[in-house]
């Protein structure tokens, strides 16, 4: 279906959902979403995937909230919708590895939505902004909030303050994204880097993911509790011990995601 706000299929052991409202620069609607969310959901549940893409297209990841959208929208409109946290947030819920595959615009509620992903992959043409201020808004999902941890106080003030645009270099230098690559490579790159990802074993890859989230909302000392734990659940694990078995034996390890 090419008129569906997002596309969905899987390769091997990846789920790749792409944003597709190309005429509008993937701006960010409902029904986008909504979308999403289900998609999202939906390979979570499923045991045959053990990693997430979600990307957009050459010229743009996801340029924003859809400002046609909310131009007239009031504070009860967005109140009693819950907005942002009704349908934005179920990435949050997402317990396997997301990446983010950004091509071209990631602005707004886009770069927002890459900052909720896990890893981000940046092709060379990415541009990284938080423009809402030019609105006379304010990056209301989650970017005022993620960014700061991710690249510090002062990059992220700049950025929020005077909605700043970070080149895919910039962005890879302040910690913003995980990795850059050809603009014509991320794809093969991305792809590569998830299904490389999705063949370890499931349940170690939750606990990491679970663990290192954990350090952004917590102290040192509950943290590496909370890591320390994870560690050991491991050992009631059949692949934990079929990966060190499988080391001692020099032999590739075999998971059964148990
Ligand atoms: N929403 C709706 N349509 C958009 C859009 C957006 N965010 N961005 C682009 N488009 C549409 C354009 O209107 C245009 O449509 P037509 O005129 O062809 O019908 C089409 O996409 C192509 O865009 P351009 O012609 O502008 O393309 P250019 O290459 O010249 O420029 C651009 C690309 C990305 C620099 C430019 O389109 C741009 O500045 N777009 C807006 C970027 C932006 O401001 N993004 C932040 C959106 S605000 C809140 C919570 C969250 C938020 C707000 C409130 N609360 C809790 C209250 C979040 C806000 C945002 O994300």
């Amino acid at each position: 279906m090419d008129d569906a706000v997002i596309l969905s299929r899987t390769e091997g052991r990846v789920g790749v959902i792409t944003l597709n409202r190309p005429k509008q620069l993937n701006a960010l609607n409902d029904a986008l979403m909504d979308a999403l969310g289900i998609a999202l959901l939906a390979f979570d549940v499923d045991p045959a995937i053990g990693a997430i893409v979600i990307t957009g297209n050459d010229k743009a990841f996801a340029a924003g909230a859809d400002i046609a959208v909310m131009a007239d929208w009031t504070y009860m409109d967005v109140f009693q919708s819950d907005f942002i946290t009704r349908n934005w947030e179920t990435i949050r819920r997402v317990r396997k590895p997301v990446i983010a595959a950004v091509a071209g615009f990631a602005m707004g509620g886009g770069c927002e939505l890459a900052l909720s992903c896990d890893i981000i992959v940046a092709a060379e043409s990415a541009q990284f902004a938080l423009p809402e201020i030019k609105l006379a808004v304010l990056p209301g999902a989650g970017g005022t909030q993620r960014l700061p941890r991710a690249i510090g106080k002062a990059k992220a003030m700049d950025m929020c303050l005077s909605a700043r645009t970070l080149s895919a270099e910039e962005a890879d230098r302040y910690g913003l994204v995980s990795r850059v690559v050809a603009s014509d490579q991320l794809t093969t790159e991305t792809m590569a880097l998830a299904q490389r990802i999705a063949g370890y074993s499931l349940p170690a890859l939750m606990a990491i993911k679970e663990s290192v989230n954990r350090a952004w909302e917590s102290s040192l000392t509950e943290g590496i509790l909370f890591e320390r734990r994870e560690l050991h659940a491991r050992f009631a694990s059949a692949d934990a011990h079929e990966g060190m078995h499988a080391f001692m034996e020099k032999r590739k390890p075999s998971f059964s995601h148990r």
